[in-house]
């Protein structure tokens, strides 16, 4: 898969690219991150790829020029890539993009700085406008960079065995179940005698309760959008009394 991404500060893609599983993969050529800076398409003295608001206020507007031949050079290589714009006003990205954007040839990332972009740049050349959380950043580098890495670990070859991609939190939408190693006491603290156990299936029914606990208690809001088998909706409702009573 590649990734074009087009930015004003192309450097600060290196290293969190250079490291870990990402560093990889890119070693391995399961994935590419083309990082181009959009002052290459600026015109003028000054090549300004941003100006004043129409209407006044605060902050600089990115112009429109530099991004329409950007994107039209980038097309040229990739004719088939969409194209993706970072804005705290964008759709909520989850989990499920991420999986689906997977199974795209091509994505290009629209990184933009100051107060954001000429709203005809989104009308005309974005294919869909993303936000990694309600909270404003000074770039849309860091967004890019997220969506490129939960995006990544769809790719297959990119995870070993040990952390598949289908077992981890959301892939069913709830959350996580808590994890131990040893020491089987640390701080006064015991590991769950469950999980000692060795009892396979009393283990899986413990971790999927758990998972039915932390939801209902940290992100209820997820159990409206999520498969429960009839054992798990007992489990819930169980877990739903036990709450009431120690309020
Ligand atoms: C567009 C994304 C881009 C508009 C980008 C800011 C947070 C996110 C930017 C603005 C970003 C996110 C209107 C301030 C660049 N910050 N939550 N900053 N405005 O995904």
């Amino acid at each position: 898969m590649i990734f074009d991404v087009l930015t004003l500060f192309p450097g600060m893609f290196s290293s969190p690219l250079q490291e870990s599983i990402l560093g990889r993969a890119i070693k391995q050529e399961i994935l590419q991150v083309r990082t181009h800076n959009l002052r290459d398409w600026a015109e003028g003295k000054h090549l300004s790829t941003d100006d004043a608001p129409y209407g006044g206020g605060d902050g600089m507007v990115m112009k429109p020029e530099p991004i329409a031949r950007a994107i039209a050079d980038l097309k040229q290589k990739s004719p088939r890539a969409k194209v993706l714009m970072m804005s705290p006003q964008g759709v909520p990205f989850r989990q499920q993009h991420a999986c689906a954007l997977a199974a795209e040839s091509g994505l290009i990332f629209l990184c933009g700085r100051y107060a954001g972009f000429d709203e005809r740049v989104r009308q005309t050349l974005v294919d869909a406008e993303f936000s990694i959380g309600d909270f404003v950043l000074t770039g849309g580098e860091l967004p890019a960079m997220v969506m490129i890495d939960a995006i990544s670990r769809h790719l297959p070859g990119v995870l070993g065995s040990s952390d598949s991609v289908e077992n981890d939190s959301f892939g069913d939408g709830l959350l996580e179940y808590p994890q131990y190693t040893r020491p089987a006491v640390f701080g006064g603290m015991a590991v769950p005698e469950v999980l000692l156990s060795g009892d396979h299936g009393k283990v899986a029914s413990w971790r999927r309760e758990q998972q039915l606990l932390r939801t209902l208690q940290r992100r209820p809001e997820l159990l409206e959008s999520v498969a429960l088998d009839p054992e798990d909706k007992k489990s819930l409702e169980r877990l739903r009394q036990q709450i009431k009573l120690t309020e």
